[in-house]
């Protein structure tokens, strides 16, 4: 799918106030809001004009805008993540996609999706069913894809060691082709698609993002790098170490769209 905006949050000062189980440490703002940067620019260089979420105290996790929304080529769903603190981030990503993308639907309670849940490949969605994502909230999320024209599988995450959401260890490449950390490539979900497999020592890396023909990856993990460098991506690395921190990846720090 050509993209054309994005939508981002800059993380705010008080980003460390939010949720994190992965125990790498206490993120520094400042090095975090030159990261951010990095990335912004970046997704300026793929060709995407961004559109900024103002930044809120109230919601240390906001940068992390993916989990607000589910993009599709017909236009968004807006979520209900998982965790309590996060409901409110919904409210100004539903403002600022009025003028960006034609509303298809939004999860309703006691479902809960987080975005990051969510992955797309071939025009057909990947569901995790997690921590985050609730059975209720996958079923309402396939309904209303169906009922826009795209079929849905669910993938149970929820025993796998270490993992957030389903896209903490699986990207999808606009090719067609997964990238997927060891514990996720043997599933029979992924039965099919042609994939590339990340070491366990890089698996953070598996979530990457894919943008008008480049693949952004987290910087440090070579293994992965040489692998799509050798398929012929054209690959860009950046700096994530103050995200990883709060357990997000390259994908969770923005809402990608096509044209209105
Ligand atoms: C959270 O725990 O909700 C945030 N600290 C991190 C969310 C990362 N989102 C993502 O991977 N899609």
């Amino acid at each position: 799918m050509r993209l054309t905006r994005a939508l981002v949050c800059r993380p705010s000062p008080n980003f460390a106030d939010g949720l994190t189980e992965g125990g790498h440490g206490v993120p520094a703002f400042a090095v975090a809001k030159a990261q951010h940067g990095r990335y912004c620019e970046e997704l300026v260089r793929c060709g995407l004009t961004l559109s900024y979420l103002s930044t809120d105290a109230h919601h240390p996790d906001g940068t992390f805008v993916e989990d607000t929304a589910v993009i599709t080529g017909r236009g968004a769903i807006l979520t209900r993540p998982g965790a309590e603190s996060r409901r409110g981030e919904v409210a100004s990503v539903r403002e600022a996609l009025v003028e960006l993308s034609p509303r298809l639907g939004e999860i309703e309670a006691p479902g809960t999706v987080d975005g990051g849940d969510v992955c797309e490949i071939d025009h057909r969605y990947l569901i995790g069913i997690s921590a985050r994502t609730n059975e209720d909230g996958a079923r309402q999320l396939a309904a209303i894809l169906k009922s826009n024209g795209y079929e849905s599988t669910t993938v149970d995450v929820r025993g796998v060691p270490g993992l957030l959401h389903l896209k903490s260890g699986l990207s999808a490449l606009d090719d067609g082709r997964l990238v997927a950390t060891a514990a996720l490539a043997a599933r029979d979900e992924f039965r099919g698609y042609p994939l590339v497999r990340v070491a366990p020592r890089e698996s953070y890396a598996a979530n990457c993002v894919c943008i008008n023909g480049r693949v952004l990856i987290a910087r440090g993990f070579p293994v992965l790098e040489d692998a799509l460098v050798k398929l012929r991506y054209d690959v860009v690395t950046l700096e994530m170490s103050e995200f990883r921190k709060m357990d997000g990846g390259l994908s969770c720090l923005s809402l990608r769209l096509p044209p209105v």
